[in-house]
């Protein structure tokens, strides 16, 4: 039996971090999905088709080791998971701060659906204090944010803010 987990997320933007989190979660399953929230509430900087599109854009040579889908989604998260057939919500841990919103999120989902599992991983320790909010920031300000986002994500940022 195939199984598939999901890994959602904001996005704005995918960062080094959560790509390092999709790899790890691709040993761990047959089939990935990245699942892209609009998000509303966080007032995201980029559009959702352009956060798809970046998150596609990354993934796309692990396309030879496992399926991969990158699809937006709106509404309950666990009724998306359920939607896909998913078995396992796939979240990254960074530090301490992560874990109580993290806790309450996985909580309230068992509650809704015992049946789907929340998973969470740590990214590489270089990769770990990487956080959207602060690349953003980074960028806002002139700082370099190569060290922390895909060149297309480092491109992307500098016309936003040019
Ligand atoms: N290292 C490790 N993990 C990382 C790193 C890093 N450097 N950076 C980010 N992560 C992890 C985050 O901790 C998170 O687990 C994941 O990667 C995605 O991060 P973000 O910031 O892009 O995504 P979030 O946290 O904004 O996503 C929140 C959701 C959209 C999943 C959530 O709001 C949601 O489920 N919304 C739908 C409505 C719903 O169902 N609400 C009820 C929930 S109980």
């Amino acid at each position: 039996q195939k199984r598939t987990a999901l890994y959602p997320g904001t996005f704005d933007p995918m960062t080094l971090g959560h790509l390092d989190i999709i790899k790890r979660a691709s040993n761990l399953c047959d089939k990935l999905v990245v699942a892209v929230a609009i998000n509303r509430g966080k007032n995201p900087l980029f559009a959702l088709d352009e956060r798809v599109e970046m998150v596609e854009n990354a993934v796309a040579p692990l396309r030879e080791l496992i399926e991969v889908e990158v699809l937006p989604f709106e509404g309950l998260l666990i009724h998306f998971v359920e939607s896909v057939g998913a078995t396992t919500i796939v979240r990254g841990l960074r530090a301490v701060s992560d874990f109580e919103y993290e806790f309450q999120m996985a909580g309230m989902n068992d509650r809704l659906n015992p049946d789907i599992e929340t998973v969470f991983l740590m990214a590489d320790p270089q990769y770990q204090t990487i956080a959207s909010r602060l690349v953003k920031e980074i960028a806002r300000l002139g700082g370099d944010v190569g060290q922390f986002v895909t060149p297309e994500v480092e491109h992307r940022l500098k016309d936003k803010y040019s």
